[in-house]
């Protein structure tokens, strides 16, 4: 059975009362468009200024900035792969998930919700995305007592459905 703390919610995560969400970014850090873009704009200009002082990120990496006017009192940036059907893919978005959540647990942040990474102008596989997200979650939180709730924060109902059959599957 998979861990009850792991749940999918079909929804804007701009919207969620977590106290992390996480941002599919790009290396500049310096916004773009999709959940980039929607969360720039919740957040507000000061989201920009402090991610403009933190020097760009690296594919797989991950770099934590304050949530300023979105509900969230943090927002855990990284950036995932651009899909090239390679077999460091994998290994890259799974990256981005552990990394994310090793920064959140030392803030420490106890709920944190996660966009579908890639999925989106990266071109990841959503299905194959999903997977990766739901099996490299699971796995980091194996014997963690720090979050107490981790989102798959889905923009449409198909991605919810791919994410809450990765679940059922685990
Ligand atoms: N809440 C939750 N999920 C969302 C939202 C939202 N408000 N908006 C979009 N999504 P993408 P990527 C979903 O393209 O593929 C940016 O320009 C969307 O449906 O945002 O990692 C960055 O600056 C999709 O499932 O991110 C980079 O340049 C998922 O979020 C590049 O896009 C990811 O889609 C990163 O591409």
């Amino acid at each position: 059975m998979s861990d009850p703390r792991l749940i999918v919610r079909h929804a804007d995560i701009t919207t969620l009362a977590v106290d992390a969400i996480v941002n599919a970014a790009n290396s500049s850090l310096l916004g773009g468009g999709g959940v980039d873009g929607a969360i720039h704009r919740a957040a507000g200009p000061d989201l920009l200024a402090e991610c403009r002082r933190l020097g760009g990120c690296l594919p797989g990496e991950a770099k934590v900035t304050l949530g300023y006017r979105l509900p969230a009192k943090w927002v855990i940036h990284t950036v995932g792969p651009v899909w090239t059907g390679a077999p460091h893919d994998d290994g890259m978005l799974a990256a981005c998930y552990r990394n994310s959540l090793a920064l959140a647990r030392a803030l420490p942040a106890r709920t944190i919700a996660f966009p579908a990474i890639s999925t989106g102008a990266y071109r990841f596989p959503r299905d194959r995305a999903a997977a990766i997200a739901v099996a490299t979650v699971a796995e980091a939180l194996a014997g963690d007592d720090v979050f107490t709730q981790v989102v798959f924060c889905c923009f449409d109902e198909a991605s919810a459905q791919l994410h809450a059959q990765a679940l059922a599957n685990l």
